[in-house]
């Protein structure tokens, strides 16, 4: 298949594309490379040093012999993603080309409406330049799990069958979700429906978990494919921050009592996601959603789990939480229809979490100390960036 990663210089979206390509599929890059900015705005780095995009396609391409189409440039111009679609002609299009840190779409009205215009708007003109061009594109989107938030009745997937005053139908499963980050996820899912219905397009909204990892069998080929590791407050997801704070002696961040919990899955799973919903499209007309996670964990396992592999002293902080979010909850998810298709997930296991000591360890000299602590508080409307 003919696929576009957007998003294709990202944490995920560099090992996807790697993965499809390993596949077989022709595959093709595009990225704004803001990703990169965000790390000059907040003065801190990726853990493991990363290639320009350029570099890592070079690369791969000696390596294997695969070339890859690199388009640089912006979603939310529309005449750019026209063109791309026109000139590499995807049969699917895998975006994961948003703003997608939680803490940095809460530090500010500016980071707020930059997450919402940047998320939105561009997933607003992929769907037009989809549905004008070719109908039949098969959009596979990263959606999240908080969309759902924390709600007091089982997760399904996507879809909610509903009876009301002894009459039933099937709605969008009710969002409920904790940062404008995520709910920009929202507002997209209901874009994707509404043109699923209206034009007939094809669209799959993977409602991804927290993702933990750093390698893919392809990334380890070669120190220049790696894919970038977040360790800071505001873009390090929460497991891949308690391995580095254990490496370097820092205790670790459980916000308020850990009990609030997650759906997780393994960066090498998510490759693997997006790869089976490629490889079994949706129909026409047809918004299908899987919840892309492959178990559920609370904070305080989470850090648990790590105390518990990791062969040293560690010590667990329980900071206030700076997040506004549920910590005693109740969390039961509908998550087969991956499955279904073909996943064999790699639970959370001491064998991963101890390779992740080595990657941190090679790299600890690269922390920052102080990007680690919290600084983004959800219950304040102007952060530590300030506004200019
Ligand atoms: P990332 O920030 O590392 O990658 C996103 C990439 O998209 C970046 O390279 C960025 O430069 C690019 N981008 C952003 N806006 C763009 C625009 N307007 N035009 C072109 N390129 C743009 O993030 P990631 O962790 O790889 O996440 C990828 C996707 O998966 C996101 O949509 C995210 O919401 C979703 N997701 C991530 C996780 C996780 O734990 N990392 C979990 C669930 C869902
Ligand atoms: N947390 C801590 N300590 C930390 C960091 C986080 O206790 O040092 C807690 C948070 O309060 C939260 C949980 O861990 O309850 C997860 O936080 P996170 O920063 O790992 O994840 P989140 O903000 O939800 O966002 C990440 C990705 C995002 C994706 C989402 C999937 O950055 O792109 O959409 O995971 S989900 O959580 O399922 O919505």
């Amino acid at each position: 298949m003919r696929v576009l990663v957007l998003g294709g210089d990202g944490y995920l979206g560099w090992p996807t594309a790697l993965h499809l390509s390993q596949c077989g599929h022709q595959v093709a890059v595009a990225d704004n490379f803001a990703r990169r900015q965000y790390d000059f705005e907040l003065g801190v780095e990726s853990l493991v040093p990363i290639e320009t995009l350029q570099t890592r396609v070079e690369t791969w391409r000696d390596l294997t012999g695969e070339s890859m189409d690199v388009y640089v440039g912006d979603l939310t111009d529309a005449d750019f993603t026209y063109r791309m679609l026109r000139e590499f002609r995807p049969e699917a299009v895998v975006h994961f080309a948003e703003q997608r840190a939680a803490p940095y779409s809460m530090i500010d009205r500016k980071h707020a409406v930059y997450t919402q215009v940047n998320n939105v708007v561009g997933t607003l003109n992929l769907l037009y330049a989809i549905g004008e061009i070719d109908p039949d594109i098969h959009l596979v989107k990263l959606g999240t799990m908080g969309e759902y938030g924390t709600p007091e009745i089982d997760i399904e997937e996507g879809w909610l069958e509903v009876e009301h005053k002894g009459r039933t139908d099937r709605v969008l499963y009710p969002k409920r979700p904790g940062s404008f980050y995520h709910l920009s996820k929202v507002h997209d899912s209901h874009n994707m429906e509404f043109t699923c219905r209206i034009w007939g397009l094809r669209a799959t909204d993977l409602n991804q978990g927290v993702v933990y990892g750093q390698a893919t069998p392809e990334t380890m080929l070669d120190d220049r494919l790696a894919t970038r590791f977040d360790y800071d407050a505001v873009f390090g997801t929460v497991l891949n921050r308690f391995v580095i704070q254990a490496v370097l002696g820092h205790p670790l961040t459980v916000y308020g009592t850990g009990g609030q919990r997650r759906g997780i899955i393994d960066i090498r799973d998510t490759v693997r996601c997006v790869q089976l919903a490629c490889e079994n499209p949706a129909d026409r007309g047809e918004f299908r959603v899987f919840n892309q996670m492959t178990e559920a964990k609370s904070v305080q396992e989470m850090a648990e789990t790590v105390e518990r592999c990791f062969p040293g002293d560690v010590r667990i902080d329980h900071l206030d939480n700076p997040r506004v979010e549920r910590e005693e909850h109740y969390y039961n998810v509908v998550h087969t229809r991956l499955l279904d298709l073909g996943l064999s997930p790699h639970l959370l296991s001491d064998t991963l979490i101890t390779s992740l000591f080595d990657v941190a360890k090679r790299y600890a000299g690269r922390v920052k100390d102080e990007a680690l602590r919290p600084k983004v508080n959800w219950r304040e409307q102007s952060g530590p960036v300030q506004e200019t």
